[in-house]
């Protein structure tokens, strides 16, 4: 069956990469719309460098959790589409290989100038700062690939495109605050089964026909392969 996952800060949470509004949240009682913006690049690029080279060198030290893995085996069984809120690598380090970064990802540099839909990627490794004055080739400021709040999203068509062609849509440790990616959700053709894994319902979110599974990710995620074995025996 063709799959579209659909992942949050929540999948991430129990590798010890903190979420952005549980009460530990990552903002340090910011709230994110206010930290990552456009306009703070702008206003106050050190400090927002600062801010994303000390969560890139946390990449070293956390390490993908039993739903990635899960989500890697699902490639055995079926096609698996995973389009990611997360700027993490940790979906690609579980295994899985169809992967949409819509919100960017934090280990790859673009030159400030560049052209959103076009941008001259870097990889970067996890414990290199950025400073102000590290350029590009071509002479631009360097700043990390993270689409910031006022910024267009990666692949937001795409991503629509992949929900809709999809036979399963599974939802996993989001609290749907951020838009466009949450409207992902609510596609009017949506696919025939969705499920959700998070720990808590989403506010918000109306649950009608979902399969619900109201648990962390580590423990709800293992379990779906089963429920798509079920479903294709039917
Ligand atoms: C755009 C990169 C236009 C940064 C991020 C007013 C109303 C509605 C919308 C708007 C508005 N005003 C402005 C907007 C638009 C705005 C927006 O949505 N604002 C919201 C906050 C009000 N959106 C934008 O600006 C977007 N751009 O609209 O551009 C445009 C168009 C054309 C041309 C130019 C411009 C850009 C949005 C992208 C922002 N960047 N990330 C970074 O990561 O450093 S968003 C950020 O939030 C992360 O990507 C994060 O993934 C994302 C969503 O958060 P979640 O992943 O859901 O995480 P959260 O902590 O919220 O929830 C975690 C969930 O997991 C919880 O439910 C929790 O219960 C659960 N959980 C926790 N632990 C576990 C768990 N579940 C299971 N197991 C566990 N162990």
């Amino acid at each position: 069956m063709k799959i579209a996952v659909f992942t949050g800060a929540g999948i991430s949470a129990e590798s010890g990469i903190a979420t952005f509004r549980d009460s530990n949240g990552l903002w340090n009682n910011h709230r994110p719309e206010d930290v990552a913006t456009i306009d703070a690049w702008h206003s106050n690029p050190e400090l927002l460098l600062q801010f994303y080279n000390e969560r890139r060198a946390q990449l070293h030290t956390v390490h993908p959790n039993a739903a990635h893995f899960a989500l890697a085996e699902l490639e055995k069984d079926h096609e698996v589409s995973i389009i990611t809120q997360n700027v993490d690598d940790l979906h690609e380090r579980a295994g899985s290989t169809n992967i949409l970064h819509l919100h960017g990802e934090i280990a790859k540099m673009i030159g400030e100038n560049d052209e959103p839909s076009n941008p001259n990627v870097v990889d970067y490794p996890y414990n290199k700062d950025i400073k102000l004055g590290d350029m590009t080739p071509a002479g631009y400021q360097l700043r990390p690939k993270i689409v910031w709040f006022g910024e267009m999203v990666y692949g937001m068509l795409d991503a629509q495109q992949i929900v809709k062609q999809a036979d399963v849509l599974i939802v996993i440790g989001t609290s749907l605050n951020v838009y466009p990616a949450a409207s992902l959700t609510n596609l009017y053709a949506t696919p025939k089964t969705k499920i959700l894994v998070n720990k808590e319902q989403p506010s918000g979110m109306t649950v009608g026909d979902w399969i619900t599974l109201i648990e962390p990710a580590t423990t709800g995620v293992p379990k779906i392969r089963g429920i798509l074995n079920d479903l294709v025996a039917k």
